[in-house]
């Protein structure tokens, strides 16, 4: 394999981890849990993971262990950092025994149910240290969740002499961990389910676990560029870039990014929610942004977009919701409707209300509501050109302003999407320790006999020696939501927190920002230096923190 000079230094890097982690441990139990929400029916279904204790690591005395064999996943989409997280449990059971063993499924959940694996030896994991993507075994989506997929999992794991799975993934492959955990306890198979919180996304997370691996890498590369965008844009002052980022549902990236660059415009999804905004009312504030600057002969500027925003004006929700369930129900009918009389047949289906919104959506965007779910039921809003349809819409807002004499400028609009771009960048030294540690963490809660736990390791702003690691029961992130027309227990999703520290530092400097040219270029993610280039956390880490 051919590397380039950075992956070769890379490779010696060695991750930092807490102290506790750095010679033998013991378990200290906190007080049981309860779930978030919906405590009585998320109990009920889960009888034998629900409600254990907190669990934090803490300096103890060296034991002899057994040898233990350890399967693990990734699933999902890719985050910088998950070959850390395997080279972390990997160094973790080894560390325990050298004769341990670790399997990894590969292309995702669906390795486990297609008995598909191989063993990861110390030749293989060192290719991978510190480097980003999941091609180490590779990734996937498949959804586990029936019984077959269950029981066709535990032939492998019984052959294999498997007694724990590790499964680094997002909130719904975190949920499915956790439901497998049940799973096996239940049937007293003796095989242990551990969850690790991966997601570019950012929206895993809550008291327990302060950030999901890869959020910091992929920021930071947005960043990055974004930042290269804006002296571009401050150069030519001729273009405003409408930049929609990744993040699926909640807008924690588009808003670190906005922290880390200081853009024209940033749209938060949650606010454009909580202030029931409508598509118009959006629109209208770019193009009054686009005006004032154009006033001061500024016709250029930057504008950042949410990837999840067209699912949270409160009419487009409404409409999605319904569509979800319709389409949940009538899949096989659908499916024989003709490409070109779908819109039809949809506006003849839904309620007058979403109908009405429906049939008013450009071409493009209308179709795209109605492909594929993916396997989770989730609308697939990476594919909705929601920059292009902002763009024109404010292209066509600012003719009639002209008209109207109420604009005088030019505008010209370029589009970018970020996201492929920074799910598998060299994870940054945070995200390099964070995963690293998170694997180790996940290594020590299968050697103390844990299943239904998510690998947590906090207090991620001060120095990676006094970071805190554990466990948390996966039962206590549930609530009952509504998925595929069903209710259904899964992990709630965090999103941005309109009274949260990142938020209001945002909402009180972004009148000045969209006003004044006061951009600033992050540059590229140093992996060598002084610490203050080098280890940042996140600001919206920092500010969570009260940093
Ligand atoms: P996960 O939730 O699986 O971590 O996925 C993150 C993500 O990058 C989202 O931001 C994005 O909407 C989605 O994956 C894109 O999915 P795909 O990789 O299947 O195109």
């Amino acid at each position: 394999m051919t590397k380039s000079a950075l992956q070769i230094a890379r490779a010696a890097y060695q991750p930092k981890l807490p102290k506790a982690l750095k010679g033998a441990v013991k378990v200290k139990e906190g007080e049981p849990t309860q779930s978030v929400a919906d405590q009585e029916a998320i109990k009920a279904l889960f009888p034998n993971t629900y409600g254990m204790p907190l669990i934090q690591f803490v300096e103890g005395e060296a034991v002899a262990m057994p040898a233990i064999n350890v399967g693990v996943i990734l699933s999902g989409g890719q985050a910088p950092g998950g070959h850390n997280v395997i080279s972390g449990l990997f160094d973790g059971i080894k560390t325990l025994n050298k004769d341990s063993k670790l399997y990894g499924f590969i292309l995702g959940p669906g390795g486990l149910v297609d008995h598909n694996y191989i063993e990861l030896t110390s030749d293989i994991i060192d290719e991978y240290r510190n480097t980003g993507g999941f091609d180490i075994i590779g990734s996937g989506r498949t959804k586990l969740e029936k019984q077959e997929q269950f029981d066709k999992g535990l032939e492998i794991i019984k052959e294999l002499g498997i007694k724990a799975l590790v499964i680094i993934g997002g909130d719904d492959s975190n949920t499915n961990a956790c439901v497998l955990a049940e799973y096996y306890a239940a049937k007293n198979c003796g095989v242990q389910v551990i969850g690790c919180p991966k997601t570019i996304d950012g929206d895993l997370k809550n008291e327990m676990i302060e950030t999901s691996f890869g959020f910091d890498t992929a920021c930071k590369t947005y960043s990055e560029v974004i930042g290269n965008i804006q002296r571009d844009c401050n150069s030519a002052r001729k273009y405003w870039h409408f930049i929609k980022l990744m993040g699926r549902s909640a807008s924690h990236i588009a808003l670190e990014c906005a922290l880390q660059v200081q853009p024209n415009v940033c749209i938060v999804s949650e606010e454009v929610e909580a202030k029931n905004m409508s598509l118009d009312d959006v629109v209208t504030y770019i193009a009054q942004v686009v005006a004032d600057r154009a006033a001061q002969g500024n016709n250029f500027g930057t504008v950042l977009i949410p990837e999840g925003l067209i699912e949270f004006i409160p009419a487009m929700k409404r409409l999605i919701a319904e569509l979800n369930d319709f389409l949940a129900a009538n899949a096989a009918e659908f499916a024989l409707i003709k490409k070109s009389h779908q819109r039809e047949y949809i506006i003849s289906k839904l309620s007058k209300e979403n109908s009405d919104i429906y049939a008013s959506l450009p071409e493009g965007v209308a179709r795209q509501l109605t492909l594929d779910r993916d396997p989770h039921g989730n609308v697939q809003v990476s594919l909705i050109e929601t920059e292009k349809l902002l763009s024109d819409m404010v292209a066509v807002k600012l003719a009639q302003w002209k008209e109207e004499g109420k604009y005088v400028g030019k505008f010209a609009a370029q589009h970018h999407f970020f996201g492929y771009e920074g799910r598998c960048a060299a994870p940054s030294n945070f995200d390099a320790d964070y995963c690293y540690s998170l694997g180790y963490t996940a290594s020590m809660l299968i050697a103390n006999g844990k299943t239904g736990y998510m690998s947590s390791v906090r207090n991620t702003t001060a120095p990676a020696e006094e970071w805190i690691a554990g466990g948390v029961p996966i039962t206590m992130m549930m609530n009952m939501e509504r998925r595929h027309g069903e209710m259904k227990p899964v992990i709630q999703k965090a999103l941005v927190k309109l009274d949260g520290a990142p938020f209001k530092t945002f909402a009180a400097q972004r009148d000045r920002w969209a006003i004044e040219t006061d951009y600033v270029y992050p540059g590229p993610i140093q992996y060598f230096g002084p610490t203050e280039v080098c280890d940042q956390a996140t600001k919206t880490l920092q500010l969570e923190q009260g940093k």
